[in-house]
């Protein structure tokens, strides 16, 4: 959730000309002016919790690939009672993949065979707690069709996989107005097929747009890669940090994530204009009129926008200062 927030509102009724009046000369008149600054706040939303599966999940991912070798991790999740003694992790590669390195643990893979098992082989790795992940990595070479292997089993379990989930980073951004900023996107786990995940603006200012990588494809094995969205703040005349949501949805199922954007303005606060800022004043009549006004945008036409300043035929000067609060 967001924290109410607000901005100070200038009000026309906390406009006060106060005066000091003497009786000597110079028959000049100084006119100040203060302006109010507006000054935004900034809202820090947490990182969405991950998703959790039963007994095991296990996410395969190549870490290079040069057409005949390559290699991969293997991130073993225990999401069962915790592992203390000892593990192996089976599974079957689709094609002719053959592993030759593999580390820290152990592994085997008979010759002409497709299956693959890597165990732990230590006191430091037999166990894995409830919750924590084990990611052994290979080396291996192949030929044709470099498919991931899709099943696993953990101490002769079968791992219930990982529903791919949105992974998004991070989900609150400042965008500089007149600038832009990136976040990024990938899957948690791979999908079966093509995912598209589309990042569009749903609510709040208008002035805040995705300007880049509004539409993204993951794939089977690029899913685990992140790719950036882009977010722009057009120029405004207000001094508002503008905040906007971008929903982040993703076909295949994939549950909807939001990204909170706060703009970052640029203009400076709001200043009274005086014009002219001195003046002659003939004795024993009137002051010229001075007009001044704002550059805020919604300030009140009209309202401060012309004063007249009179003096009596007994004052001689007088000096006058203009407060916002
Ligand atoms: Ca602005
Ligand atoms: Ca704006």
């Amino acid at each position: 959730m967001r924290t109410p927030w607000s901005l100070p509102v200038w009000n026309p009724q906390a406009l006060r000309i106060t005066s000091l009046i003497r009786r000597k000369p110079p028959r000049k008149v100084a006119i100040g002016a203060i302006g109010a600054l507006v000054v935004g706040a900034a809202v820090v939303i947490p990182a969405a919790a991950a998703f959790a599966a039963a007994g095991c999940s296990v996410q395969y991912s190549k870490a290079w690939d040069n057409g005949s070798g390559f290699g991969a991790n293997v991130a073993i999740t225990n999401t069962g009672d915790a592992i203390t003694n000892g593990w192996t992790l089976e599974f079957d590669f689709p094609g002719n993949q053959r592993i030759t390195d593999l580390w820290p643990v152990a592994f085997t893979q008979p010759a002409g065979s497709a299956h693959v098992t890597i165990a732990s082989n230590a006191d430091w790795n037999k166990a894995i707690a409830t919750g924590a992940t084990f990611t052994p990595g290979f080396n291996g070479n192949y030929s044709g069709v470099n498919a991931n292997p899709t099943s696993f089993k953990l101490n002769g379990t079968v791992c219930g996989g990982s529903a791919p989930a949105l992974v998004v980073t991070p989900t609150s951004v400042s965008v500089p107005e007149g600038g832009m900023v990136t976040y990024a996107v990938r899957l948690s786990a791979a999908p079966t097929a093509n995912v598209t995940v589309t990042s569009t603006r749903s609510s709040g200012d208008t002035d805040i747009t995705v300007s880049a990588g509004g539409t993204l494809t993951f794939t089977p094995t690029n899913f685990a890669t992140p790719q950036n969205v882009t977010v722009s703040a057009a120029e405004d005349a207000d001094t508002t940090n503008g905040t906007a949501n971008i929903t982040v949805s993703a076909t295949g199922g994939i549950p909807s994530a939001t990204v909170a954007a706060t703009e970052a303005d640029n203009d400076p606060g709001q200043a009274i204009v005086v014009s002219p800022t001195s003046l002659s004043v003939p004795e024993g009549s009137s002051a010229t009129s001075h007009s001044f006004g704002g550059t805020r945008s919604s300030w009140p036409a009209g309202s401060v926008s012309r004063f007249t300043q009179v003096l009596p035929p007994s004052v001689e000067t007088i000096s006058t200062q203009l407060c916002l609060s």
